[in-house]
């Protein structure tokens, strides 16, 4: 078990980047506010319905001169849904190709997450949502993980009133209006995500709560989303202007990011309906796997960057720009403002997207021209084709294998101290 891990770290080790000089340490110290869009896609960031824009609020950060936004960024997840997402982010290791790994290994296995990471270098770390705590096994996990505090919904005033059709918990802004009384009280500098729910699928939301009209797809699991898009929108808009009142705006880095897609490939008819097209093809829906990623703070340089990238690639950003080397710990992802980047971004069944080419539903594109390609008809691009079907397969096999064999037992990254579960308790004190 422990010289399957060799591999492993020689493959890592392999993958590193240069660091970004402009960029690395620029946060030092910051606190860092993890905003979960759930289920949100790219494609909704300036998107307009009768010309009435979805999500202004989002729109605008997106636009702001202080925010680096990604444009090309895509979400990775498999069975796991939410909790691949947080895998990712947090871990840099992939879901498994099938369940979740925070249901199936959260509880025992050996990681080391962002949170602990930041707890060692004085931060303290907390997580909010207003579902239960054992939903995803996320009380559990969040232990391996080394989360400070876990605020689930028991620790909500407003929690029983506030329970939502899809049964996944608060609505979204009574959840973050009480999850802010915890947030401001944390001992800075903090490391904090919050989770959304909203904007879930069936996307159903009550008539008081919506603000625009429906789309007209006649698909019913489609057409309220961009109802719930908005809901979660104004959700953020109201979080925002909190953040600015209470002065924690100006020294947190926030960083926003879509978990995984909302109105999944099946619906096609649908999904050519609201993108304008007659039809859409294998391109399409690789590209329809975009969610965004925008991480902003005062007086970072801003602006849209078109890497291809993906939520593997989130810990090694942040902590970069946190100025935290992760050049001893066993991740996957590449810095998504490393300049040296592959730009390649594995989807959890083997498909993949790279700057050049991408692979979707078994067939092969032009990344930026959509055209098809057959590599038997083009001996260049079969090469790089397979070599990166290679690449794209060693990383999950080898992902797997970490998680599967709970191979980080075997392994402490230089300067690391192990996680102990048991310092953890996320129980309310009653009262
Ligand atoms: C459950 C919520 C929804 O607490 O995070 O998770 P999802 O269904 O998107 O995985
Ligand atoms: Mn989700």
């Amino acid at each position: 078990k422990a010289d399957d891990l060799n591999k492993i770290k020689n493959y890592v080790k392999g993958n590193k980047t240069l660091q970004n000089a402009t960029y690395f340490g620029k946060e030092k110290g910051k606190n860092v506010i993890v905003f979960h869009l759930e289920s949100f896609q790219q494609f909704l960031m300036d998107y307009k319905v009768n010309g009435v824009e979805v999500t202004p609020n989002l729109n605008k950060f997106y636009h702001d001169q202080n925010t680096l936004s990604f444009d090309n960024f895509y979400n990775e997840v498999g069975q796991g849904k939410t909790a691949d997402a947080e895998m990712m982010l947090e871990t840099g290791l992939f879901g498994t190709a099938s369940g979740s790994a925070m249901v199936n290994y959260g509880t025992s296995n050996t990681y080391q997450a962002v949170p602990a990471i930041l707890d060692q270098q004085g931060y303290t770390t907390a997580a909010f949502h207003g579902d239960v705590a054992s939903f995803w096994n996320r009380d559990n996990t969040y232990k391996s993980w080394g989360y400070d505090y876990f605020f689930s919904k028991p620790y909500y005033k407003n929690a029983n009133n506030a329970d939502y059709n899809i049964g996944y918990g608060m609505k979204d802004k009574i959840f973050l209006k009480d999850a802010s009384k915890y947030l401001e009280q944390l001992p800075q500098p903090f490391y904090s995500k919050i989770i959304t729910v909203t904007n879930h699928y069936p996307y159903d939301l009550d008539s008081q709560n919506a603000s625009i009209a429906k789309t007209k797809t006649n698909d019913k699991t489609v057409d309220g989303y961009v109802q719930t898009a908005r809901y979660l929108d104004q959700s953020f808009g109201e979080f925002l202007s909190w953040l600015k009142k209470s002065g924690l705006y100006d020294n947190s880095m926030i960083v926003l990011y879509g978990d995984h897609y909302g109105i999944s490939e099946n619906h096609k008819a649908a999904i050519a309906k609201l993108t304008g097209k007659d039809s859409v093809s294998d391109y399409d829906l690789a590209n329809w796997q975009k969610v965004p990623f925008m991480v902003h703070a005062p007086g970072l340089k801003g602006g849209i960057n078109h890497t291809y990238g993906g939520e593997i690639d989130v810990m090694p950003t942040l902590l970069h720009l946190l100025g935290v080397s992760t050049d001893n710990d066993i991740q996957f992802g590449q810095d998504l403002l490393a300049t040296n980047r592959r730009q390649v971004v594995p989807f959890r069944n083997g498909d993949w997207v790279s700057a050049e080419y991408m692979k979707y539903g078994g067939n092969y594109y032009v990344t930026t021209t959509g055209t098809k390609i057959n590599p038997k008809e083009d001996p260049r691009a079969k090469q790089i084709i397979d070599a990166t079907q290679k690449d794209v397969d060693k990383m999950l096999t080898y992902s797997d294998d970490v998680q599967t064999g709970d191979l980080l037992r075997f392994y402490t990254p230089e300067g690391f101290k192990k996680v102990n579960r048991k310092d953890y308790s996320y129980q309310k004190a009653s009262g």
